[in-house]
């Protein structure tokens, strides 16, 4: 229960814990655009030690994280391979092109698992008239697909074709530790996979602002000249950094009790009449449940659902996405459950 909402929209509605609150009064800070702020550096070098890389670089948001890295890896006319259905192809305002000049080829994937395979024919040979491949970009866990984790060897698969064609990888890792959780990996074995990683603070981490991106120091000093260039210096950064640090240590490991709740909640809606749920696909956060029986459209649904303090996502025509986090209990998810049966029954009369 979230101020007295059932909400299960996303897990960026997590506010922050009375531990960040009170690291966010006590920050040492700087100015983080001149000799630097310590807290942020802190942020910086943890994160980068927990996910193996050489450096870190705080941004403000996970679509910033992914442009600033997409800025840094590519030139304008080159192209981005990503999945079908990539948050950073369908959610970030095309910054990718808007912003970075690339072209866009879309690969569709199996549960937003791209095959090397497919990466393999999708990167374009050396031709004159070909724009040149620039980005490959990969998603874990990936949103669209419902929280899907990339096991490590699908990953592994494809940064060895990428490797090979000489293309570096992004990965947009913004859950990247509902992945580990779900793997039951440390998260640097799924960065190993990537040459750089964005990962948000802000969903079931719980801070309130904030996200990483993590790569080689060299990519990291271009990515550090691009933040500047979008106007994402901040200055006594450190006030939401230590929120963020927070976070980082003491907010992973319960992230495996809300992949249990999306799997009960799962269940429970899996009984209702005329709601679809494929619980077998259920591996961390989020529950997609398909509604396209009532021949109604999902949005109506998710309209009638609040008007009994149940919150959820319209995340297709046909598609609700319901997402647990840090303020979604067992005993929520018993209570959410049958209101759903309540709205499909006043629906379908
Ligand atoms: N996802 C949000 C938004 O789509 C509203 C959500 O509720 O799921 N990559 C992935 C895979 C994401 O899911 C998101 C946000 C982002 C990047 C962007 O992060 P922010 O919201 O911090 O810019």
């Amino acid at each position: 229960m979230l101020n007295g909402k059932l909400d299960f929209r996303s897990d960026t509605v997590t506010e922050p814990t009375e531990e960040m609150r009170e690291a966010m009064r006590a920050a040492r800070v700087g100015d983080d655009g001149r000799e630097g702020d310590p807290t942020v550096r802190e942020l910086e070098e943890y994160s980068a030690a927990l996910l193996g890389k050489e450096a870190g670089l705080f941004v403000i948001s996970g679509t910033m994280g992914n442009l600033v890295s997409l800025l840094a890896h590519t030139r304008p006319g080159q192209e981005a391979i990503l999945e079908r259905d990539a948050h950073i192809y369908w959610s970030e305002v095309g910054g990718l092109a808007g912003v970075g000049g690339l072209v866009v080829n879309r690969v569709p994937g199996e549960d937003g698992v791209l095959s090397p395979e497919d990466v393999e024919t999708s990167i374009r040979p050396a031709r004159s008239h070909f724009p040149e491949t620039g980005i490959i970009c990969v998603e874990n866990t990936h949103n669209m697909a419902g929280g899907m984790v990339w096991t490590l060897a699908q990953m592994a698969a494809v940064k060895a074709v990428a490797d090979r064609r000489g293309v570096p990888v992004h990965l947009d890792g913004a859950r990247i530790f509902n992945a580990a959780v779900a793997l039951g990996v440390p998260a640097r074995e799924i960065a190993a996979q990537a040459d750089s990683v964005t990962f948000c603070l802000s969903k079931g981490l719980s801070a309130p602002v904030g996200s990483v991106i993590v790569g080689s120091k060299k990519f990291v000093d271009v990515a550090r000249k691009k933040r500047q260039m979008l106007g994402g210096t901040t200055r006594q950064g450190g006030v939401i950094a230590a929120a963020g640090l927070v976070a980082m240590r003491t907010m992973i490991d319960r992230l495996a009790e809300d992949h249990r709740h999306a799997r009960l909640l799962a269940e429970k809606l899996s009984s209702i009449p005329g709601v679809e749920v494929n619980v077998s696909k259920v591996q961390t956060n989020i529950v997609r449940t398909r509604v396209s029986a009532l021949g109604i459209p999902a949005a109506r649904v998710a309209e009638k659902l609040a008007e009994h303090n149940v919150y959820v996502l319209a995340q297709r025509a046909d598609t609700l996405r319901w997402l647990t986090h840090r303020h979604v209990t067992a005993m929520d998810v018993d209570e959410a459950a049958p209101v759903m049966a309540k709205v499909m029954d006043l629906l379908r009369t």
